[in-house]
């Protein structure tokens, strides 16, 4: 399996965790924006290849892994709600972050506006959960938790907003880089 992308992103090291808890052979080739954008048409990364199989998102990737190892990928509907949840947080984080890169801030636009309150009340939502509880699955944290660590990690390290009104989310991310997958994965170390 060869999965396409880079150390840093949030999207890519969800998968990156997802094939090592299924203990799944895979390579990872780095991919910058001019080959994500000749790759795939998404242009986003990651991008899996296996044999003839191409896949385009981090969600069917998920999936994929999951099931191929014999795994549910979301057997929890609120747990799946979750994870979209952070996507639509992530997804807003990431354009308003690749928008400041090209100059554009988000005080120009109302929509950009918009994005940010997204992040900023999902942000509020997960801090009003509980977190890391038991689950019934294989790995010490569901697929939505593992989405949330990913998000929060990577809003931290691109120093998109700090956790300094979000005591419990500081604790949940405290609490996932005690795990060696997740810590193995930190975009600090790309
Ligand atoms: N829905 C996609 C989102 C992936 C994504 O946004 N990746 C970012 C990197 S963290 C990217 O490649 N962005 C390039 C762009 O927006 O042109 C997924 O879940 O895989």
């Amino acid at each position: 399996m060869e999965l396409f992308g880079s150390y840093t992103s949030p999207y890519v090291r969800h998968c990156r965790i997802a094939l090592l808890e299924t203990d799944t052979k895979f390579s990872l080739t780095e991919t910058d924006f001019d080959t994500s954008a000749k790759l795939s048409p998404a242009k986003k990364v990651p991008f899996l290849h296996h044999n003839d199989l191409r896949l385009h998102d981090s969600t069917s990737i998920l999936k994929y892994v999951r099931e191929k190892a014999g795994e549910r990928f979301f057997a929890d509907t609120k747990d799946f709600d979750q994870y979209c949840l952070v996507n639509t947080a992530m997804d807003a984080a990431i354009n308003i972050f690749l928008l400041e890169k090209g100059g554009i801030k988000s005080s120009q636009a109302p929509y950009l506006q918009r994005q940010q309150e997204r992040i900023n009340d999902i942000l509020q939502l997960m801090e009003e959960k509980d977190h890391a509880v038991a689950y019934e699955g294989p790995h010490p944290f569901s697929d939505g938790e593992l989405r949330l660590g990913c998000f929060l990690s990577w809003g931290l390290f691109r120093q998109r907003f700090n956790l300094d009104k979000y005591p419990r989310l500081g604790a949940f991310v405290d609490k996932l880089n005690d795990y060696p997958y997740f810590a193995d994965t930190d975009p600090s170390k790309a």
